[in-house]
Order: structure tokens, then sequence, then C-alpha cells
């Protein structure tokens, strides 16, 4: 654990170095969590003995049947060190529907109230079917650059070997992400969810194979924001298997005041859960669709028994902002690990920053310049002063009670 979370923290640390690695690398694939969850996930790694991950993105294949593979063989594998890259990195992908980069307006996707209603209540929705096959392919075809060029904001999450790659923020380094939110119509779909006039991104995650799967939790991880500003999205690019790999959630849990604010996972046996712990809800995702949630859902994620992939499971996740919503602090807490970027906010001012780029009702140019400039990224002073109240708590209370539920499903 000590080696792991050392491990971590040096690649938050590096983060924002310039290159290093080969122009062209095979395959890789890794997982992450710069974040709470990081320690946690590498906690529950040395509890359950995960195998290794590994895959190439050529070989990714660009329709759900033709990713099954006849053996029980990972289909991503972990890259060498010398395979990360540092900085901006630009797939150069054609976006669908002839959008043109920076300058067609974001895309619209209407969405009914009985759906709004249901997210409000439930904590939870699905809805079907958001992104058609241009959008899916086009997100593939930038998960399979991610993976095959690994960053080094994933390094972590080798060796946390819970997901085959993970990273965090991966629209400020990837600019086909980028250009995902800017122009598709999440954010239109999540500002009606939010009944609200404007979305940011507040922090994202491109999520490959979640090997053995992450228990029942509540995000946390969300940025610098409050749970009520914050919706939670997952867009699929791969049909769910059939015997694992759906998430589910507790319905109505969102609602709940038992579990701690800065819990991360969730024993559903704990007193106060009595009233959600039998409202199970099971998605059966596909290409395209989304769920989005409330923060504080509970609800997880099964891998297969053995952690092996043979297919893939491509998701971009995260949180967005709702208009109105202010910057909160949250060094000295788990939380501060979602906003290790350096933007100079402070508690309570507007956020409006290219750090949390606004998607709808319209991107903005000079945000969107801004990454592009390299403007959008950490520096090493900054994520020294971030994280250095929490080495203190991490070994504290806060954690202990993270490691207790580790075995809890
Ligand atoms: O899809 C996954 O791998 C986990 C998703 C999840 O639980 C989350 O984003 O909070």
């Amino acid at each position: 654990m000590k080696l792991n979370l050392a491990i971590s923290l040096l690649a938050l640390l590096v983060g924002n170095a310039s290159s290093f690695s080969p122009a062209s690398k095979p395959s890789l694939a890794t997982k992450v969590f710069q974040s709470t969850e990081v320690f946690e996930r590498e906690a529950s790694v040395a509890k359950n003995g995960e195998a290794e991950p590994k895959e190439t993105a050529a070989t990714v294949p660009s329709t759900v049947p033709s990713m099954a593979s006849p053996k029980r063989e990972k289909v991503v594998q972990e890259p060498d060190l010398w395979e990360y890259n540092f900085g901006l990195q630009e797939p150069k992908l054609t976006l669908p529907h002839g959008i043109v980069g920076g300058v067609t307006a974001p895309e619209k996707y209407a969405i009914t109230e009985e759906q709004i209603r249901v997210l409000e209540e439930d904590g939870v929705v699905h809805i079907k079917g958001v992104f058609d096959e241009e959008w899916v392919d086009y997100l593939r075809k930038a998960t399979a650059y991610q993976v095959d060029n690994p960053h080094f904001w994933a390094f972590a999450g080798t060796a946390s070997k819970l997901y085959d790659y993970i990273q965090r923020n991966v629209w400020q380094t990837n600019g086909a992400f980028a250009d995902f939110y800017y122009h598709s119509a999440m954010g239109h779909v999540l500002a009606q969810c939010g009944r609200t006039d404007e979305i940011r991104v507040s922090t994202d995650l491109l999520m490959v194979n979640p090997n053995k799967g992450f228990k029942w939790h509540q995000d946390n991880q969300n940025g610098p924001i409050k749970w009520e500003d914050g919706i939670r999205f997952w867009i699929t690019m791969d049909e769910t298997p059939a015997d694992y790999g759906a998430p589910v959630y507790l319905k109505g849990s969102h609602f709940n005041d038992a579990v701690d604010e800065q819990a991360v996972f969730v024993d559903i046996e704990q007193s106060g859960l009595d009233e959600y712990r039998d409202k199970v809800a099971e998605f059966r995702t596909m290409p395209g669709d989304m769920l989005i949630w409330h923060p504080r859902t509970i609800h997880k994620v099964d891998g297969p028994s053995d952690g092996i992939w043979t297919t893939y499971r491509r998701v971009l996740g995260g949180t967005v902002a709702k208009g109105g919503t202010l910057y909160q602090d949250k060094r000295g807490s788990g939380g501060v690990l979602s906003d290790l970027g350096k933007h100079g906010m402070e508690q309570d001012d507007k956020l409006d920053s290219p750090f949390f780029p606004i998607v709808y009702p319209q991107f903005k140019e000079s945000e969107a310049q801004a990454r592009r400039n390299g403007d959008v990224g950490r520096s090493f002073q900054d994520i020294v002063s971030k994280i250095g109240g929490l080495a203190t708590k991490a070994s504290g209370e806060r954690f202990g009670s993270f490691f207790k539920v580790l075995g809890s499903r």
C-alpha cells in the first residue's frame, strides 16, 4: 500500500512534465484513479490480488460482436514505463455529422419530463441511444488512441490495477474528448436533467474495463463543487456483457443521510440505508446510452469474478456543474484529488474558467484555445500545496472507514 501510494503521488506530481516517451508504442493499458479512489482502490487490489490487464488499440474493434474473444484472455495489456506520453495529445479525428471543430454549434437531444422526474426521484436515469453510431465510433477511436498512447496522468492507475485504463480529466490532454464535449448533445441532455441554463465540465474519467468492478460507493470525486451542483454522467461505447458489468444503483439513495460526506465505499448493510437496500435498479446499457445520476446515489459495477474482461467496456464518465455553481476549495479533503489544476480559483468564485469549460449552451472559443495552448494543466507546486493537507487526514479516521468495507459488494 505504501509503495502504491508513493507511486500514485509521484504520478500526480510529475503529471505536467513535457515529453519523455518514444513517439509511438505498441499498446497499453492500465487503470487509474487520481483521487481518493486511487488510494482505496489500491488497497482493494492489494487485498483481492487482481490480475494484470493488457490491450492494443490497433485491435480495438469497431463493433460489439467482433470484440469477443473465445478465450478468457484480457483484451488490454499494461504498458511499459517508456510507453507513457506527456503533454497534449491530438488524435485528429474527423467529427461526426460534418461538424467543423470549433465552429459548428453543439448538437441537441431532447429528453422527456418523465426522464427528468425519474432522475430526481430515483437518483438515476438511463437514457438510451443519445449518441448514434457515428458518435460511438468517434468515441471508440478516441479511446483506442488514448489506450494505445497512454498518458502519464493514467500512470497511477497502473499501480491501482482496478481498470485496464483510466485517466482523469482526459479532455484536458486529448483534444478528441474536448471536441466531443464542445459539439455533442451531451451538454444539452445534462442541462435538461439539471433544469439549468448552463453546463460546465467539472471533471471526467475515461474508464476502460473495470476488472473485478467497483463496489458499492457514492461519488465524492466531482471536482470543486457541492453535491447539489453536480450531475454525474456515464456514456458507454459497448454492450454490457450478459453476466456482469451492468451498473447497479439503489434507487432513492441520494436522499440518504446515513453515509458520511467524505465516504467513498458504502456498506449497504449499515443502519440508515434500510429503505434503499432492496430498491435495486440494474441497467444493461448499450453503445451510445447515457446513465445520469446524483453524485450521492449509491451504486456499483461488478466485473467478472476472475477480473478478466475478454471484451471492451469503454466508458466516458464524469461530473458536470450546473449554472450558478461556486468554486469549492477542497484542500484538506479527499475531494481535492479531482481538482489538481493550476487555475487560481478561490472559494466561492463563480465557476468560470477554462479548467471547467462551458459546454452548454455553447462552448467558448477562448476556453478551447486555452486548452490547446497547454494552459489547462497542473504544476508541481500547485499539486504539492493542494494535497499537502490530505496526507495527514488520509491516514486518519476518514480513510479508516473505507478499508473496513472493502470486502462488501
Ligand atoms: O463504470 C465504472 O467503471 C464505474 C462507474 C462509477 O461507478 C462511477 O463513475 O462512479
